[in-house]
């Protein structure tokens, strides 16, 4: 089965965390972290990275992964996973600009808007605000719904 490795950062500063809008592409229309897919030869920190300044414009020294999740839909011909490592950094350079691809946001982490995100999010995210380590899977449906998931913390 293929296995595609993605990135996924969040800035988690202050009782806020950074988000963007996607603007096109896969998940277009909703709140994420700043991510994407690992290039040959690249290592994940390097492609979290690049990903985080082509998308927001800033740099982190400092990240710490906090999970991975394996993403599978369905009905997807031919079967395959999506392995996104979620990152979080607290500390970043320079100034959060809005690019092609994604429109930077601060939210209070009480009001992350879990209704225009991915619908796993709600399942994972508390466990990252409070720096807890997890590891999960989960399957989803042709219109993008959960059918199956499976999350555990990381003790
Ligand atoms: P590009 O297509 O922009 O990379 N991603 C997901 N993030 C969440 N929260 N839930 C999902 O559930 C996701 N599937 C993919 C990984 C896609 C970006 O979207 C993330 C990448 O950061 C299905 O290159």
């Amino acid at each position: 089965m293929k296995k595609k490795i993605l990135t996924l950062l969040i800035i988690h500063k202050d009782n806020k965390v950074l988000l963007g809008m996607k603007k096109r592409g896969f998940g277009m229309g909703k709140w994420n972290g700043f991510g994407g897919k690992v290039e040959k030869e690249e290592s994940i920190e390097d492609a979290t990275k690049r990903e985080l300044f082509e998308e927001a414009g800033i740099t982190v020294n400092d990240m710490e992964k906090m999970g991975v999740l394996d993403f599978s839909w369905q009905s997807q011909v031919p079967p395959g996973t999506w392995e996104v490592n979620i990152f979080k950094a607290t500390d970043f350079s320079g100034q959060p600009q809005e690019t092609e691809e994604m429109k930077p946001q601060w939210f209070g982490v009480d009001e992350i808007p879990f209704e225009k995100m991915w619908p796993d999010d709600k399942y994972w995210f508390p466990l990252f605000l409070e720096n807890k380590k997890f590891e999960g899977k989960f399957m989803f449906d042709d219109k993008n719904n959960i059918i199956e998931y499976d999350l555990h913390q990381q003790l």
